[in-house]
């Protein structure tokens, strides 16, 4: 059996959950058009639709909130702010946004101009949203075997370097703004990006004079997995594996809503002085003045004391072992899951779990919808819905490789009970899963489709 962590925090304020019935959510999944974003959060049980911004705040965090200044301009917590993402990324500069994807609107508008191209291990869809918005192309070169569910390996969200490499010749580095990796690759199950495959991705770049950039919102996540998996590292601190993985990069993009602990808030941090004034000037039109980037004083300050927590090797040990768990357990009980358990997230394999129903019919959307009735659980589908384009030149629907139902798990948030209680839903569900049938699409809008798209059951 698998061991569960014990929490390395106790709990000091609680939020009640309420089962629903079966008939309930049958009218609630219907109404919501089969998209569990359109369903109300009363009306989930178990919500693992994300661990984006979903993190219980620390007694310090909220005690920090107190503490929030509220001047417009140079609050002291946008120092307290400044002094920390100094201390653990070492980039020289650094503006506040609401959130990640903010940070990647501005870099972007700073950066990509239309017709060129973006390289990343993996783009989460805000990134590939943001890229495509700017007319750019969001360029994937995760290695094989980055693509493949069920091998072991340690470090399944590494670049094919010799890929990028080869990108850059046949594009012309003159049409690459920036190179990116997102640690971890959310995308692909969870799974960490290793040292050397930061420090090759920025060798490479660099060596044609391209700009390299983190997505770093699981960075914490990944550095602790470098030092769980890499012997050279087993010693290290994981804040010098982190400042280590921020120094092969030239600036990143975070959204704090992850390992950052913070229900809101994220950053864009870079060392070049002439693109951090282009910043300023996009961020002041969009999101705020540098000093407090479209947040109040106190969500910088719970930001701050939220990015040290987030870094602290305890908690780093319990987080990754809780997620693992999860894996264990569905393991135990045979389900497909993507291999090993990613660190904010738990993959269903849904080409295994459902494999009589073809992408075309949005298997994974279905298994996201299945869960819910089954057991009130809200999961994301990060496959076809997400992810599958139309060729412009063919015409033809292109599908994702990893078609998958990611269960997020919020930090400090869910007890064993809770999980125990996942599992049992995700067993009874493998049990009739032939009676399972697929989706078609009601509507679909062209970016960022699976957050408001609406569906039907196929009859
Ligand atoms: C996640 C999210 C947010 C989300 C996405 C889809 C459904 C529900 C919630 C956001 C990310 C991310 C990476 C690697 C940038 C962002 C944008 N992830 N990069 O995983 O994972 O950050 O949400 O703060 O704008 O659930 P933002």
């Amino acid at each position: 059996m698998a061991k569960f962590p014990v929490e390395p925090f106790k709990i000091k304020v609680v939020e009640p959950i309420r089962p629903t019935t079966r008939a309930e959510r049958v009218e609630k999944l219907s109404q919501a058009g089969y998209n569990l974003f359109a369903i109300r959060a009363e009306d989930v049980y178990i919500d693992l639709l994300t661990d984006s911004g979903t993190s219980a705040m620390s007694d310090n965090q909220w005690a920090g909130i107190m503490l929030g200044d509220e001047a417009y301009a140079g609050c002291r917590n946008f120092f307290n702010l400044e002094e920390t993402i100094q201390a653990i990324t070492g980039f020289n500069y650094f503006v506040p946004t609401h959130q990640g994807r903010a940070a990647e609107n501005i870099l972007f508008a700073c950066t990509v101009s239309a017709g060129q191209s973006v390289p990343s291990n993996m783009h989460f869809d805000t990134t590939q949203a943001n890229v495509l918005a700017r007319g750019g192309h969001p360029v994937n070169m995760i290695a094989d075997v980055g693509l493949d569910p069920q091998i072991h390996k340690p470090f399944k969200g590494d670049l094919d370097v010799e890929k990028l490499e080869a990108f850059i010749q046949e594009t012309g580095p003159e049409n690459i703004p920036l190179g990116m990796l997102t640690v971890t690759n959310n995308s692909g199950g969870g799974q960490p990006v290793s040292m050397a495959n930061i420090r090759a991705t920025g060798e490479v770049l660099h060596r044609y004079g391209i700009p390299f950039f983190l997505d770093a919102c699981r960075y914490a996540e990944n550095a602790y997995f470098i030092k769980l998996r890499d012997p050279d590292y087993a010693n290290t601190p994981v804040l010098e594996i982190a400042r280590e993985m921020f120094s092969y990069a030239d600036g990143c993009t975070m959204s704090a809503k992850k390992d950052a602990l913070v229900n809101i808030g994220g950053f864009l941090a870079m060392n070049d002085e002439e693109l951090y004034q282009r910043v300023c000037q996009e961020l002041i039109v969009r999101e705020g003045f540098p000093t407090y980037g479209g947040l109040a004083g106190r969500d910088l300050e719970a930001m701050a004391r939220g990015l040290w927590e987030g870094l602290d090797e305890r908690y780093l040990a319990y987080r990754l072992a809780h997620t693992q768990y999860l894996a264990d357990r569905l393991l135990e009980e045979g389900i497909p899951i993507l291999e090993p358990a990613g660190g904010h997230a738990v993959y269903l394999d849904v080409k295994r779990f459902l494999p009589h129903i073809p992408q075309s019919e949005l298997p994974g959307q279905t298994l996201t919808c299945a869960l819910y009735l089954e057991g009130g659980i809200r999961g994301v589908e990060i496959g076809s819905v997400m992810f599958a384009y139309e060729d412009p030149e063919s015409g033809e629907t292109v599908y994702p490789d990893l078609e998958l139902v990611r269960l997020a798990i919020p930090r400090r948030v869910y007890t064993q009970a809770h999980l125990d209680y996942v599992v049992e839903v995700c067993r009874a569900l493998y049990e009739k899963r032939e009676e399972i049938r697929g989706l078609r699409y009601v509507f679909a809008p062209r970016l960022l489709r699976h957050f408001t798209a609406r569906f039907e059951p196929l009859p």
